[in-house]
């Protein structure tokens, strides 16, 4: 099912179901090499999310800042490939959404245990904010926060169920959002966590 949750924020519910199991060989592979890690904010925070990416850009933050970077701070090596199962998945469901040709050259990858959250953001340390956003959802359920422009702004709150895939572009693309304190529960083939997958072009 298809649901618009604001013009250029299509929720496709279920996307990611058929092709799960590739997706989960492939997060593991990913994080054998380049390890999900709970990174620090420039304030000095230690997140919550522990964090990993793959493909060309990868999304990191430290004393220094919010940044993408080509190679992995633990290490120094480019991050991992973007995998077939990754690439395929996102440009469909881009294309799906209303977005063509989208080319994303980089994947954050989001591990979250019981009790992490993040807090409302907006996703803008990308070169191009034209470019959308799709997420990809697994494991625990997750009650995902949705505002406007303004942190003012009134928020809503929907489900982000295993499987959902969600594509954010056009006037949405600024948009305040966040996640809520995950709930302990067991995922029958995630276990005890959620994951996310955000794809972007950053770079
Ligand atoms: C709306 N991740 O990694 S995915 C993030 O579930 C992030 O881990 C959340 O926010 C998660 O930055 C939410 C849904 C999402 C992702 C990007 C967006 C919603 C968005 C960008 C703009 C507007
Ligand atoms: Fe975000």
């Amino acid at each position: 099912g298809r649901e618009t949750l604001a013009p250029g924020a299509v929720i496709l519910r279920g996307r990611a179901i058929a092709t799960e199991a590739q997706l989960l060989e492939d997060i593991a592979r990913i994080s054998a090499a380049a390890p999900f890690r709970n990174m620090t904010t420039p304030g000095g925070y230690k997140m919550s999310v522990a964090m990993t990416n793959c493909g060309g850009a990868g999304w990191v933050t430290d004393a220094q800042g919010y940044r993408y970077a080509r190679n992995d701070p633990l290490g120094g090596a480019p991050w991992p490939a973007m995998p077939a199962s990754f690439l395929t998945l996102a440009k469909a469901a881009a294309a799906e959404a209303g977005f063509p040709g989208f080319a994303p050259d980089g994947c954050l990858i989001n591990r979250y245990e019981p009790g992490a959250k993040l807090s409302l953001h907006q996703d803008k340390d990308e070169q191009d904010l034209g470019h959308p956003i799709v997420s990809v959802s697994l494991g625990l359920p997750a009650v995902f926060q949705f505002g406007g422009l303004t942190r003012a702004a009134p928020v809503h709150r929907y489900p982000l169920l295993h499987g959902d895939v969600v594509v954010w572009g056009g006037p949405m693309r600024l948009a305040y959002h966040g996640i809520l304190a995950l709930k302990p529960g067991e995922h029958p083939r995630v276990g005890q966590i959620r994951l996310n997958l955000t794809f972007r072009h950053a770079l």
